[in-house]
């Protein structure tokens, strides 16, 4: 069973906070911290001449002095000749909610402003598991369920990996000030864990999971996993789910080639009753590592996707377990927004709305589009 993880880890955002402090001077006066800049080099006698005998910081590429100020000295400060300027060192705000890329490459964004979230609609995440308790994906993850029975592996809200937190986030992140923003902000997140935190699993376990899906009522079952040989009894469970209504949508495997020769789409996508995700980049190019072949249905933003990763964490992965979530997304929002398709006619639908990128053993259909499925 092999795992279509990410293929190159990069850069981890970082939420950085300064807090300024405050405080109190011999005489019992409040003192903040301030910016110093000179109109020359750093002159610390100008500072000592005002009383600051103390300079936290000073910088090598600009003449600026972090210093404690009484009000008073701050005035005194402002107005001398070698000074350019005394500003108070502000408290940098939380760097805000970031949308990744992806969401508007696939109109989420559009959708959003049309009113479309998803709300109401239940996608169930086959995968690592979600951590339940992320600042980010806390409010949407409604329940979940492990096919292990080992301590290490049985809870789903413990994803060890980071694999299924990651494609979580790129469905359902929440819409807030902090972290990053789903394709359906609003939809409900199931979190059923078929692969364990090591990133394995077997088709008995992806089969099961599947069937807690379907028996759950979910709406659409993301499958970012694939395996290079078929099983009958995941095929069987398949379309047993699709026969019960439920779209499911998979990464289509990372085993393509530069040239984007030959079949190498994985199982489940491979079967016809799964949605086969390709995964392309900012510009619309394949992502070399995305797998190709007759049965890439559609394509979707897979490289250098940032989202949700455990413990608050957020990070940008590549593979085609990034792009599969996106589809997923946007399917939540057309579903939300026409609740009266079928699955198969919301399938049609994607297809014939998605936009054309050429060559169909690369990009399916084309690259997925939200508004465009609602507005059709
Ligand atoms: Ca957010
Ligand atoms: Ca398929």
């Amino acid at each position: 069973m092999r795992k279509f993880l990410a293929l190159f880890l990069s850069l981890t955002l970082v939420l950085a906070f300064a807090v300024p402090s405050a405080s109190v001077a011999n005489n019992g006066e409040e003192k903040l911290e301030y910016l110093v800049q000179f109109e020359g080099p750093v002159q610390k006698g100008v500072l000592e001449a005002f009383g600051v005998d103390e300079v936290l910081h000073t910088y090598d590429l600009i003449p600026v002095a972090l210093v404690e100020l009484t009000e008073k000295q701050y005035r005194g400060l402002s107005h001398h000749p070698q000074i350019k300027a005394v500003d108070h060192n502000a408290e940098v705000q939380a760097l805000g909610q970031t949308v990744p890329w992806g969401v508007p490459h696939v109109q989420g964004t559009a959708a959003h402003e049309g009113g479309h979230t998803g709300s109401g609609v239940k996608v169930a995440i086959l995968d690592t598991g979600i951590d339940n308790e992320h600042e980010d994906l806390a409010a949407n993850v409604k329940g979940g369920y492990s096919v292990f029975t080992d301590d290490e592996n049985s809870d789903p809200f413990y994803d060890g990996n980071g694999h299924g937190t990651h494609v979580a986030g790129t469905v359902a992140a929440v819409d807030n000030t902090l972290g990053v923003l789903g394709v359906a902000h609003q939809a409900d997140l199931y979190a059923v864990k078929v692969l364990s935190n090591s990133g394995s699993g077997s088709y008995a376990g992806i089969a099961e999971g599947i069937e807690w899906a379907v028996k759950n009522d979910m709406d659409i079952i993301n499958m970012s996993l694939g395996g290079s040989s078929s099983s009958s009894v995941l095929e069987e469970m398949c379309n047993a789910a699709y026969d019960a209504g439920v779209l499911t949508v998979a990464a289509a495997g990372n085993s393509g080639n530069r040239g984007g020769k030959g079949d190498s789409v994985g199982y489940p996508a491979k079967y016809e009753s799964v949605i086969a995700v390709a995964a392309v980049d900012a510009d619309n190019q394949r992502a070399s590592f995305s797998s190709t072949g007759p049965a890439v249905e559609l394509a979707a933003p897979g490289v250098d996707v940032l989202s949700t990763v455990p413990n608050n964490g957020y990070d940008r992965y590549n593979g085609t377990s990034m792009a599969s979530p996106h589809v997923a997304g946007v399917a939540a929002l057309v579903w939300g927004a026409k609740q009266g398709l079928s699955n198969e006619q919301l399938r049609q639908l994607l297809r014939d709305s998605a936009m054309d990128l050429g060559d169909p053993n690369h990009y399916g259909y084309g690259l997925v589009q939200a508004v465009d499925a609602i507005q059709q």
